[in-house]
């Protein structure tokens, strides 16, 4: 589809100037601006700042897409094309100076949300290890110019898995019951913090699977099409999508078994 190889095209051009300047603003020192949905859910003026700035070069290249930013929120298009942004993915991460948070854009098609948009063009750029995971729908993931595919191997010694827990303290009970489900299938469990690196590390085979409750659709929109181009399966959701109830992205060999056992006996 050449025209969501050009979406991908703009979409990396813009992660890296996005990034190059979060990046840049983490250096010079980082302001907390506000907090969000929970005294732990913060913003920092870079955040806004970087969201800014991809806005405004998406509206100058396509001025008809919509767009769907976690800072500056959504607004409807008339292309049929819909951007969705996470300007710092990680943002807790980035505040405390750890090198692990991403600019994560998508391209989608269709209503913009997870359980019936089509992602087709995403990129997630992690500017303090200088890692561009992209992918556009039928030509597979990437990792800057190296294709990249999920593990297929299987796992003797048990799946090492990432998972993440919500801002709101209330949530947490529930997600260590998860963890407990869970740990048997696993050799070891990562929380990096950040979902779209969680979901580009299974496209890459740093991870066999991830699992996490609570995720924003700007968390999930890039990486899980960078799963499913790398040979993976993600799901969780309504409709068997990622989503708010739970994302899940794993290999064909292991997505079923964790998927059970994330979701538990609440289905
Ligand atoms: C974060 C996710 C992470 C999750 C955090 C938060 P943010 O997104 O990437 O996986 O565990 O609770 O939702 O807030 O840094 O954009």
């Amino acid at each position: 589809m050449a025209l969501a190889h050009d979406l991908t095209t703009l979409a990396l051009e813009i992660a890296r100037e996005a990034g190059e300047l979060a990046r840049r603003r983490r250096t010079e020192g980082v302001a907390i601006a506000a907090t969000k949905s929970a005294l732990a859910d913060i913003v920092t003026e870079a955040d806004r700042e970087v969201e800014d700035l991809i806005r405004a070069r998406l509206s100058a290249a396509r001025p008809d897409d919509g767009f769907l930013g976690e800072e500056t929120g959504a607004e409807r298009g008339v292309s049929g094309i819909t951007w969705v942004v996470d300007p710092i993915d990680g943002t807790v991460n980035y505040a405390y100076g750890i090198p692990a948070y991403a600019v994560s854009i998508a391209a989608v098609t269709g209503e913009p949300a997870p359980a019936t948009w089509e992602a087709i063009a995403g990129a997630v750029f992690n500017p303090a290890m200088g890692e561009l995971f992209h992918a556009t729908i039928g030509e597979g993931a990437w990792l800057d110019d190296q294709r990249i595919a999920v593990n297929a191997e299987p796992w003797p010694a048990g799946a090492l898995l990432a998972t993440g827990f919500g801002y709101d303290p209330s949530t947490h009970a529930g997600d260590l019951a998860r963890v407990a489900r869970v740990m048997p299938l696993a050799r070891d469990l990562r929380r990096i913090g950040a979902a779209s690196l969680d979901l580009a590390y299974v496209a890459a085979g740093r991870l066999d699977g991830y699992f996490e409750r609570g995720l924003q659709p700007w968390d999930h929109a890039a990486g899980a099409l960078i799963v499913r181009e790398a040979g993976g399966i993600t799901g969780g959701s309504e409709g068997g999508r990622p989503g708010n109830a739970m994302t899940i992205a794993a290999p064909p060999a292991l997505y079923e078994t964790l998927l059970a056992a994330a979701i538990g006996d609440t289905h």
